[in-house]
């Protein structure tokens, strides 16, 4: 029996657990969400009602990404992802950063300034830039857990307003974006697939 993944192809947070699960080799049934229409499956089992959601098959319910990451490389992590966590980083990213950045991409949703927040995340960036100006990965030479969490959300950011981001003194957030962007992994994890239905023959992640 495999774990069952209830997951949103563009979710970041789901971005990141399945790249997680792909490098650690843990294959899973992926089942896609429609966000409006979630699967009474996946809410009776995590009623917050986010993705991603990780069913294993003890009944253990990983509701969170980051454990969900966690989870998968604690089997196994042949990268040594989790060598290179950083938590002070990760918690600024999916706290002030995020925030900005749903204020600059959904302004009108939010009644926000965009521009204001463009800017707040832009400091952001820059502590990014100098990190990579030292080493090509976040947290050393190699890729490790720390990318992984923080790259989904830079580029949601940059793909806001790509003709803005193209020209931003940002090169070595750019490097190390788009190598994510063009990796083996991140296609993998980006599958498409249609959303689950009951009774649906099984997709998996592997
Ligand atoms: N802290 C959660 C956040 C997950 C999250 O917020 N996911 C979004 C999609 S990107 C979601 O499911 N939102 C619920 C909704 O839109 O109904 C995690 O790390 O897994």
């Amino acid at each position: 029996m495999y774990p069952i993944c209830y997951s949103f192809r563009r979710c970041p947070y789901a971005m990141r657990a399945r790249m997680a699960l792909l490098v650690s080799g843990q294959a899973v049934e992926l089942r896609e969400v429609a966000l409006r229409d979630k699967p009474a499956q996946m809410l009776a089992i995590s009623p917050k009602g986010t993705v991603p959601v990780l069913l294993l098959p003890d009944g253990q319910v990983l509701d969170e990404s980051l454990d969900i990451m966690r989870w998968a490389l604690g089997r196994d992590d042949p990268e040594q992802w989790l060598a290179g966590e950083n938590r002070g980083l990760i918690a600024a990213n999916d706290g002030p950063f995020k925030g900005h950045l749903d204020r600059y991409k959904y302004a009108t949703r939010h009644g926000s300034d965009p521009v204001e927040h463009r800017n707040e995340a832009m400091t952001w960036l820059g502590e990014l830039e100098m990190r990579l100006e030292r080493s090509p990965y976040l947290t050393g030479e190699r890729r490790s857990l720390t990318d992984m969490a923080i790259f989904p959300f830079i580029r949601q950011f940059a793909a806001t307003d790509s003709d803005w981001f193209a020209v931003q003194p940002l090169p070595q957030v750019r490097r190390w974006l788009d190598g994510h962007l063009a990796s083996d992994l991140f296609a993998r994890a980006m599958l498409r697939v249609a959303a689950w239905r009951e009774g649906d023959e099984a997709v998996f992640l592997r």
